[in-house]
């Protein structure tokens, strides 16, 4: 059974999942209609597993004899200025989420509650590979600068990690 904190902090993580998932999803627009096809498909399915994770943590809640609460989200922006400004944003945000991460399993230490203990290590294994990925991407960014050719190739190169991310991600 959870205890009353730690299903407040875990609601809340609910709510970060979930406006992650609409901040992607703005991205993943912006950048579509700017035609890059490959960044917004990227951007798309980190919007998808984002939801993946707001989800597996409504169930377990639930299923722990809590009640995940659905909640109004904050609409994120519409325009993202440059697409080396947008991938700094969708960096800086996956340092947020692992802090808010981290914060939940210093309550699940506190409460002595092992069990939500284990099931958050899938989340802050999830956050390690989120940020290297997104640090991964800022240094090509860097690379090209403001080469036109540079843009094409990694606009095709990031929907070829996008792809095998879907093959290699198995979100239960
Ligand atoms: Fe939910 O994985 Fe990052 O934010």
């Amino acid at each position: 059974m959870l205890s009353d904190k730690l299903s407040a902090a875990l609601n809340k993580q609910i709510q970060v999942e979930a406006e992650s998932s609409q901040v992607y999803l703005a991205m993943a627009s912006w950048a579509e209609v700017q035609g890059l096809e490959g960044v917004a498909s990227f951007m798309y399915e980190q919007s998808d597993e984002e939801r993946q994770h707001m989800l597996k943590l409504v169930k377990f809640v639930n299923e722990r004899g809590g009640h995940a609460i659905v909640s109004t989200l904050k609409s994120p922006k519409a325009e993202f200025g440059t697409f080396r400004d947008m991938f700094q944003e969708l960096y800086n945000h996956e340092i947020m989420v692992s802090k808010s991460i981290n914060e939940l399993v210093h309550i699940t230490l506190e409460e002595k509650d092992y069990a939500t203990h284990n099931f958050l290590q899938w989340y802050v294994a999830e956050q390690i590979e989120e940020e290297a990925v997104a640090r991964t991407i800022l240094d090509k960014i860097n690379l090209i600068g403001n080469d036109k050719g540079g843009l094409y190739l990694f606009d095709r190169d990031i929907q070829q990690l996008t792809v095998e991310s879907a093959a290699s991600n198995n979100p239960q």
